[in-house]
């Protein structure tokens, strides 16, 4: 069975609520997300870098949660929650699943590092910078959601399970209050059944 390595509240997330939303079986294995137990050799098997999550998949084992998502969808997805390759909605899910953890996650993953890692020896400076990535990320987002219900269209896809754990992400380490559109998807997109599991699942390790 498809295994997730999970530590609540990271990015194991988007893996949890996407298997939720396609009713793929799956389970979660809890990580102790101690800094000790990340950098120990049996972990670093596991992830080269000591972070999380890692997922198993019959003869597979991957550590990067957008490549988890976009395998599940391939394998396990039959069609679902992607437009097919050879729609032009497609290079927009890519673009969006992307931009949620190259781009909007960096910011908002460096914050959590940051706060964590450096605690009594953080930078304003660089926090401050961080912060302002992210805001613009969560301005371009608002920009995108003005013209459509979901981030690729009409339809919700895995870009949205992807930039929903970010959305979380910003909420925990940046706090402002969504601007009108964001506050509009994420009233949808936070709603859904699948999601509302995923939460109880992550919240229950
Ligand atoms: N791009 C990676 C990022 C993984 C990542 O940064 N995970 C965080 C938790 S959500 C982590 O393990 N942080 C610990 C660290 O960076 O030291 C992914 O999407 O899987």
């Amino acid at each position: 069975m498809l295994t997730i390595h999970h530590a609540p509240g990271t990015r194991g997330f988007r893996v949890i609520w996407l298997c939720e939303e396609l009713g793929h079986p799956y389970r979660v294995e809890k990580v102790d997300f101690s800094a000790a137990y990340r950098a120990s050799p049996e972990w670093r098997r596991m992830n080269p870098v000591g972070k999380v999550p890692v997922m198993v998949d019959g003869e597979v084992t991957i550590f990067e949660s957008g490549a988890m998502v976009q395998h599940i969808l391939d394998h396990h997805g039959h069609g679902r929650l992607q437009p097919p390759r050879d729609d032009p909605g497609h290079a927009l899910f890519l673009q969006w699943c992307w931009f949620a953890e190259a781009t909007f996650g960096r910011a908002t993953g460096e914050l959590a590092n940051h706060k964590r890692a450096f605690a009594g020896a953080l930078k304003d400076d660089v926090m401050a910078e961080m912060r302002d990535r992210a805001r613009s990320c969560l301005a371009a987002l608002d920009q995108a959601l003005a013209t459509r219900t979901y981030l690729v269209g009409e339809t919700f896809t895995a870009a949205d399970v992807m930039m929903g754990y970010t959305l979380q992400s910003f909420d925990r380490h940046v706090g402002d209050p969504h601007p009108a559109h964001v506050a509009a998807w994420w009233q949808r997109v936070s709603a859904r059944g699948a999601y509302r599991r995923a939460l109880d699942i992550d919240r229950g390790l």
